[in-house]
């Protein structure tokens, strides 16, 4: 029940694709922290991300109140429920889970795009995902624009620098380094999820999840302590990235 006070909340998320209920990290990432603070609320998609207040997806309809990217709708959130957000975490906690989010959003997570939009060969599974609903006349050209613009914000990044084998080595580092993190049972910062757990699995889990896999699925593969806690999360908090 929505208490006397509780703003209506609408999540607006990008939907479903290549197996998935919902194809962006950080959308689900927000789904999991809302459902986990027993906040209710709504889901709105919008395939069109030129739609959202900065461009990008999720954003969050507060009343009349219209909250932008996933980090500012978490500060929202924890001003909401009275500091629920990150209740229990040390300093120093903290600023490793800061660390370990802008490791996730920051670096992994282009990667991540890299390997669906600028690989040849998963590059047809984008196309079916994200542009089946333009005329098919025009498609290939939209989505080819749309693709030149994520390979000039990749070479921005500065990744996209980088040969195929060397961005699969940062992604190797990066993916050690969550295995390290997350360890053999629980979760980052004890035993149930909090904020940077969802942040972690909301990317791993389209990760493993997506069909048909893309590069950094099988890499991903091989760290057995990441492939399990990126299945615990969801199980605590009965927010899938499958569909
Ligand atoms: N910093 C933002 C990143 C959100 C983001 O990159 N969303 C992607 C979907 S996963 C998006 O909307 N991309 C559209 C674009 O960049 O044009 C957040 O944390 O919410």
């Amino acid at each position: 029940m929505q208490s006397k006070g509780t703003p209506s909340l609408t999540l607006v998320t990008l939907g479903g694709a290549f197996g998935l209920r919902n194809v962006s990290p950080f959308c689900l990432k927000i789904e999991m922290l809302l459902t986990s603070l027993g906040l209710p609320f709504d889901i709105a998609e919008e395939s069109d991300p030129r739609k959202a207040p900065k461009g990008k997806l999720p954003y969050l309809k507060a009343d009349g109140k219209l909250l932008a990217d996933s980090e500012l709708i978490t500060e929202y959130l924890d001003e909401l429920t009275q500091g629920r957000v990150y209740a229990g975490l040390s300093p120093e906690e903290r600023s490793r889970g800061v660390a370990l989010a802008r490791l996730v959003d920051d670096h992994l997570y282009w990667i991540f795009v890299a390997s669906r939009w600028l690989d040849d060969a998963w590059w047809p599974n984008v196309v079916d995902g994200f542009f089946h609903i333009a005329p098919a006349l025009v498609r290939p050209l939209v989505a080819n624009l749309a693709r030149r613009q994520v390979r000039q914000t990749y070479h921005l990044q500065g990744l996209g620098r980088h040969t195929l084998e060397e961005q699969r080595g940062f992604a190797e580092r990066d993916l050690q380094a969550l295995e390290d993190a997350v360890g053999a049972d629980g979760f980052l910062f004890g035993d149930t999820p909090g904020v940077f757990d969802f942040t972690v699995a909301g990317l791993m889990a389209g990760v493993y999840d997506q069909r048909p896999p893309s590069w950094m699925t099988p890499l991903a593969q091989k760290y057995g302590n990441l492939h399990a806690y990126t299945e615990r999360v969801p199980e605590a908090t009965g927010v899938y990235a499958r569909s």
